[in-house]
């Protein structure tokens, strides 16, 4: 496994909530390491774009009503096999089939306020981070 990159984003709910530093520190205690870092507003765009393998599902008006109706922290993180251990240390989309332990299942309980993001391979964290870091 290589020294690769990931897009981590808190969504919404959870900067409201204020768990960015708890997700944060999730993180830097495995070891690895943060590359960068944003407050930001995601416009419609963006989260269509990011969001666009579901469009045809029902739920895809709220996801995009949830992932724009706050200020999101967007972040790329480095290490060694990253993009597969975030996704394990975040937990399953929904929040109550998450493993306690895991950010989701320790902190989320609805599937449509489960509080991150991860990217699902090292070619999706590129390109997420090119899109939110550098928008
Ligand atoms: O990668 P991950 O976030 O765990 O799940 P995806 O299948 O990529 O779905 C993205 C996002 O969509 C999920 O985090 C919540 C939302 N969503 C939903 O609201 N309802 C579903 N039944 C499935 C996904
Ligand atoms: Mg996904």
């Amino acid at each position: 496994v290589q020294v690769e990159e990931t897009y981590i984003m808190v969504k919404p709910d959870g900067v409201q909530r204020g768990l960015v530093g708890e997700i944060i520190s999730r993180f830097e205690k495995k070891g690895f390491r943060l590359k960068g870092l944003k407050l930001f507003q995601c416009p419609k765009e963006l989260a269509e774009e990011h969001y666009k393998d579901l469009k045809e599902k029902s739920f895809f008006p709220k996801l995009i009503d949830y992932i724009t109706s706050g200020p999101v922290v967007c972040m790329a993180w480095e290490g060694v096999g990253v993009v597969a251990s975030a996704r394990k240390l975040i937990g399953a989309t929904n929040p109550l089939q998450a493993e306690p332990g895991t950010i989701r299942g320790d902190l989320a309980v609805e599937t449509g306020r489960n509080i991150v993001h991860g990217s699902d391979s090292p070619d999706n964290g590129q390109r997420e981070i090119g899109e939110f870091l550098n928008y």
